[in-house]
């Protein structure tokens, strides 16, 4: 396994820089370094990934077994990936069971599981600053399998030097987040210290009730024991994955944004009603900005972050948007996070030194309705531009939402983006489009019957999520 103290000191002769636009080079030739070995390899197995005219055609060894050893290799992520492409091609949804059998996926979802549930709720990510050290960003990819496969591809897969953070939405809304979940999470096993995988508003029990992917598991192993088993699961591993990330001491990135600073409760209690608890009315409160070590201290293994109380930081996290106007107000249109204006960007990067801020959460059917914010056309967005530095939405599904009630599509490509060293806070953006064409396949929730993002979320629904059982007309995106 690769430790975080040995990468790039060893490297004999590292990969040319990636420029700063969409074009991609192809990887060197392979050298002869340990760590280079590395590359070497993982340009090989990517080449039998999926080519543009409809990807893996030969037909894997399945059904996929966990290593006796229980040590996942470059070569065993590798082949997941492109057995799922082949499978999401070849295969009925109701078959991935002969694909990933439980077991496995159970096995993988524990060893990942304990990994996340270990990691502070705001992971500093600290790569080397040697050269040819670079971390990607990845936004939303709601289970566009493909697209995903095509961007790990584009990017150079995770490794020693090149890092990895995803901003959360893995699921729901796509057709296949059971298997981008999964292989993601085979990379965080793999590569514990060099991809991270924050979480986003749709890992929860509220959105995936909703958005498709509860249903899209019961569908795929079966709605008794093994779906509900393997939902199950992966509602807990959501539970595990951490808040937001600070790269290089210089970009926090978080799938909605910033938060708010919990005012503190009242010590005083009137005696003999030890339990009684102390409600703060947050309209009677002024909002201002949190602190670094409240976000720290928030209890993130919640199934869905709570709208009220005091436990308010893990929800403002996911669920906030950015705005023109300036300063801090409840976000009204979603009832759950904050709306933000250029003044806070400032004062955040200010007051903890930092040069950008990478958010996500908002695709291009959500910026539609947001006048004054740039639409989702290239896969991101530059927000505000103050004087400590940058705001910037980044949304990496392109041609979303996958299932649409109309023919016009918003057509949007996706981005990621690129932070090299020594700094890590120059972004280079890479737009790209979808795989076209999709795998035919059924979407897992009412697509034609739910209204656009930014309708108000119906905190009534997010209680009773557990007991629904058909998908209802609220969307968020
Ligand atoms: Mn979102």
């Amino acid at each position: 396994m690769l430790s975080q103290s040995d990468d790039a000191t060893t490297t004999e002769s590292s990969p040319p820089p990636e420029s700063a636009v969409t074009v991609v080079q192809p990887p060197p030739p392979p050298p002869s370094s340990s760590s280079d070995d590395f590359f070497s390899s993982a340009s090989v197995s990517s080449s039998s990934l999926s080519d543009e005219n409809g990807g893996t055609q030969t037909r894997p060894q399945i059904p996929i077994a966990w290593p006796s050893d229980g040590v996942l290799t470059l070569d065993w992520v590798t082949n997941l990936m492109s057995t799922f492409d082949w499978s999401s091609r070849n295969l009925r949804p109701t078959e991935l069971p002969t694909v990933l059998p439980v077991e496995v996926f159970d096995a993988l979802v524990l060893t990942a599981s304990k990994i996340l549930h270990k990691e502070t709720n705001c992971v500093r990510i600290e790569p080397d600053r040697d050269d040819g050290v670079s971390v990607v960003v990845v936004g939303d990819v709601h289970g566009q399998l493909h697209d995903v496969l095509f961007l790990l591809k584009d990017a150079g897969l995770p490794s020693e030097n090149r890092f990895f953070v995803f901003n959360g939405d893995y699921v729901d809304r796509g057709a296949w987040g059971l298997e981008t979940f999964v292989l993601l999470l085979a990379w965080k096993v793999f590569l514990p210290q060099r991809v991270f995988l924050l979480r986003g508003n749709h890992e929860s029990k509220y959105c995936t009730s909703v958005y498709g992917f509860e249903k899209e598991v019961l569908a795929k192993y079966g709605d008794k024991r093994d779906g509900k088993h393997v939902y199950r699961k992966c509602l807990g591993c959501f539970e595990g994955l951490p808040l937001a990330s600070i790269i290089a001491g210089r970009v926090y990135t978080a799938h909605g944004g910033i938060f708010r600073n919990i005012p503190a409760t009242p010590s005083k209690r009137p005696k003999g009603k030890k339990n009684r608890k102390v409600i703060l009315n947050p309209e009677s409160v002024p909002l201002s900005l949190g602190s670094m070590e409240e976000l720290s201290k928030a209890r993130r293994s919640v199934l869905d972050p709570p709208w009220e109380g005091q436990n308010l930081i893990p929800g403002d996290v996911l669920w906030s948007d950015p705005s023109m106007k300036p300063g801090l107000s409840p976000n009204k249109e979603r009832g759950i996070g904050l709306l933000w204006g250029p003044d806070c960007t400032e004062d955040f990067l200010k007051k903890f030194n930092l040069k950008l801020i990478i958010r996500s959460h908002e695709g291009p059917d959500a910026r539609e309705k947001r006048p004054g914010l740039g639409r989702m056309d290239e896969g991101y967005t530059i927000d505000h531009v103050v004087e400590s530095g940058k705001l910037i939405t980044l949304f990496s599904a392109p041609d979303y939402p996958q299932f649409q009630a109309t023919e016009e599509r918003y057509k949007n490509k996706g981005a990621y983006i690129v932070l090299e060293s020594p700094n890590f806070d120059a972004p280079a953006f890479h737009s790209f489009e979808a795989i076209m064409p999709r795998p035919k396949v059924n979407p897992y929730y009412d697509f034609e019957d739910v209204i656009d993002s930014d309708e108000e979320l119906d905190l009534s629904m997010m209680v009773e999520a557990s007991s629904m059982s058909s998908p209802s007309p609220v969307v968020i995106s």
